[in-house]
């Protein structure tokens, strides 16, 4: 019986640390984006996310998911390709029959309960015939938020808002979450501070997913040593001319961090 992605990821995350590879529609040609897939992939990237916050629609979701997954297929003709789980900020529009799963996401500091559960309520009940398995995830958007942030009306958790975090992602988990996802917001100057990350999984024993503004090994290293089980990049592969190399030093900065334990891999957390 083939493994449910949920189970995937947590047996990735109990042999090290994760990187993801976010491909917003919206910044790539179809064209381009078997090329990123490629270089995500020799890189040693753990899996692709896909969507963005605004201007994706199902057809892209579509048109691009076919794009990464046939190119995920060439890539490891004998197995062990990494997930592809569709990323959306409106599960309603942007999902399509074309991934392993969705980061089911409720953005949990939202002031519009739209963003909170409404989407998620239109969405759940099509999600088998789509053939796509939900990984549920508490979204915590910190200043300065982005793109996401402003769209999904999120009260964003100020940098120094440890606390308010803590108080998030602990919800989380009590809900039930399998995971929690503290969000800087794509192409931000400032990521999420290593301090509250610090304080969130210390607080928390399920993976914290850390993204937005992570540009390099540096931000990425200093995430993983506060603590952070995956990493979340998407600008990265959207700018500059070695995309490639950036790519790589992000990957094994991730990798070079023990496991974290986390309580769903079995064990407390350390
Ligand atoms: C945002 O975490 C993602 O949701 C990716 O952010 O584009 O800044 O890497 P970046």
């Amino acid at each position: 019986m083939p493994q449910s992605l949920a189970h995937r990821l947590m047996r990735t995350l109990a042999k090290g640390r994760m990187h993801l590879t976010s491909v917003d529609p919206v910044a790539h040609t179809l064209s381009h984006v078997a090329e990123i897939v490629q270089i995500a992939g020799a890189a040693g990237t753990d899996g692709f996310l896909l969507g963005g916050s605004s201007g994706v629609d199902r057809r892209m979701v579509e048109a691009y998911g076919t794009v990464i997954r046939d190119t995920i297929a060439k890539i490891y003709p004998t197995g062990g390709a990494p997930p592809l789980l569709l990323f959306p900020s409106s599960v309603d529009t942007a999902l399509a029959k074309v991934a392993d799963g969705v980061l089911f996401l409720s953005l949990l500091n939202s002031l519009d309960i739209q963003f909170l559960i409404r989407i998620q309520a239109k969405a759940a009940p099509h999600l088998r015939a789509l053939n796509l398995e939900p990984v549920g995830c508490g979204m915590i958007m910190v200043e300065p938020g982005g793109t996401a942030g402003s769209i999904g009306k999120a009260e964003l958790v100020p940098r120094d808002g440890d606390d308010m975090a803590v108080g998030y992602a602990s919800a989380a988990e009590a809900l039930g979450f399998p995971f929690v996802y503290l969000n800087a917001g794509s192409k931000s100057d400032a990521p999420v501070p290593a301090s509250m990350i610090q304080a969130v999984t210390r607080a928390v024993s399920i993976p914290v997913i850390v993204g937005g503004g992570i540009t390099n090994a540096e931000r990425a290293r200093q995430a993983v040593d506060a603590g952070a089980s995956v990493i979340v990049t998407g600008t990265a592969v959207e700018t500059g001319t070695d995309i490639g190399s950036v790519l790589r030093a992000i990957v094994s900065a991730v990798h070079g961090v023990p496991p974290r334990h986390c309580r769903a891999s079995g064990g407390a957390a350390t």
